[in-house]
């Protein structure tokens, strides 16, 4: 299914003049307090966020999977999906393929297709975490840093084809997450582990063609429960600069412990030129993959303030990969990628609202009050008619979650693909 760019014209019609009143009124007093209006919006305008293909599908724990229905059951129809989405939001300009669950059959046709919706490639995942079909050798006991050279090696091949298959779509940069890790005391030796990582890391940078990236993710718990080879930042940044340049720390905001301080790690990965990609989600408690800025949306921001700032200031520090990293069990997936995308865009344009001269200024003079005034005062603006009105300059529409529902979208799909589908995936 694609929208009809008339029913976009449509549903905007009804919301225009709402939308108006509301972005001339923001408009008006941002102007007063000396913001450039129009360059926020041009900001938002441009900023796109790659969708995983695996967030297409409902989620599911390792308790069961409640299907949405309608849901994608192919490349074909993951990049459809994407295609709704951005072209509801005109935010979600990217894909980012999980391989071997996304392996093209027709290189052609996908690009096509990728190309009438426009949709970029992002990054291509490997996936050394699950074994694969008919392969020889098995990752229980980890991947890159199994014990085993025969493991490692078809590991490192895995991680090769990946690259050659997202080469052929006209990806940049390979996303490696590894679940290498131990569940109980003594089962590793933690060196040998990290130095048999290294190796295999090394091994498959040598392979990235010359304009291409690696982004090594970090974790620091689950699948494995007592040690995670990659567990946090200093590893990854270790790893990445034993690899070289063109290896780059990522950040997965579920990615940490508990009441991690995010926004400094992002602060110093960015300022050591070392920040490669992000993926976005929210938590509670741990990995939980629940929608962008669900549950800490002012973190976010800070996160955002820390990225505004090194994307003005560090110049060291290459373009991000971003992308939503979430899974949803009882949620609409469309419809939560589209919440996740909206509040992203809502935290990028508060943070574009701090005066970042005016922040270093008052820290300069330790006038601690005036620094959380500053933060605040633009944590507190309510941002939404500017995001309307970067989503309608760029062809989108006004309330994306309003017009899926009014047109009806989940149940076109439900029609078109049935209800005993299963998208592939996490
Ligand atoms: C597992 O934690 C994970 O969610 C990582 O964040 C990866 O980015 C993703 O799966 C896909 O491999
Ligand atoms: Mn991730
Ligand atoms: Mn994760």
């Amino acid at each position: 299914m694609k929208i009809d760019q008339n029913l976009i014209i449509d549903s905007n019609n009804k919301n225009l003049q709402t939308h108006q009143s509301h972005f001339n009124f923001l408009a008006d007093s941002l102007s007063k307090k000396g913001k450039n209006v129009d360059a926020i919006v041009s900001r938002l305008k441009d900023f796109q966020v790659a969708i995983p293909s695996w967030a297409l599908g409902a989620g599911g724990t390792r308790f069961g999977r409640f299907s949405y229905y309608g849901e994608p059951s192919n490349l074909e129809q993951k990049l459809e999906d994407v295609g709704l989405i951005h072209a509801l939001t005109k935010t979600a300009g990217a894909v980012s393929l999980h391989i071997p669950w996304d392996i093209p059959t027709d290189y052609k046709a996908i690009k096509e297709l990728a190309n009438d919706l426009d949709i970029k490639f992002d990054a291509v995942n490997s996936n050394t975490f699950q074994d694969q079909e008919k392969a020889k050798e098995s990752y229980k006991y980890g991947s890159l840093s199994n014990t085993s050279s025969a493991i490692r090696e078809q590991a490192i091949q895995h991680n090769i084809d990946v690259i050659n298959i997202g080469n052929q779509l006209g990806s940049k940069s390979l996303t490696v997450w590894l679940a290498d890790g131990s569940c109980f005391p003594g089962q590793n030796n933690f060196q040998t582990a990290l130095q048999n990582t290294e190796n295999s890391l090394k091994t498959i940078y040598k392979k990235l063609p010359e304009d291409w990236n690696m982004l090594i993710e970090y974790k620091p718990y689950e699948p494995n429960f007592y040690s995670t080879v990659i567990q946090d930042w200093g590893t990854s940044f270790m790893l990445a600069n034993a690899c070289g340049d063109k290896a780059y720390s990522l950040v997965d905001l579920g990615h940490h412990l508990p009441n991690s301080n995010i926004e400094q790690i992002v602060s110093i990965l960015m300022s050591k030129g070392k920040l490669g990609g992000f993926h976005f989600n929210d938590s509670k408690y741990g990995d939980d993959d629940l929608t962008v800025g669900s549950i800490k949306p002012y973190a976010l921001f800070l996160i955002f303030n820390e990225l505004v700032y090194g994307m003005q200031n560090n110049p060291q520090n290459p373009d991000l990969a971003w992308m939503i990293d979430a899974s949803h069990n009882i949620k609409d997936p469309l419809e939560d990628l589209i919440q996740s995308l909206e509040a992203i865009q809502e935290a990028y344009a508060k943070a574009l609202l701090i005066d970042q001269a005016e922040l270093k200024a008052a820290q300069l003079n330790n006038d601690v009050v005036k620094c959380q005034e500053i933060l605040q005062d633009a944590y507190r603006t309510d941002v939404r008619p500017l995001i309307e009105k970067a989503r309608l300059d760029a062809g989108g529409v006004v309330h994306p979650i309003k017009t899926y529902r009014d047109l009806n979208i989940r149940n076109t799909l439900i029609k078109e693909r049935g209800k005993n589908t299963v998208a592939t995936g996490l």
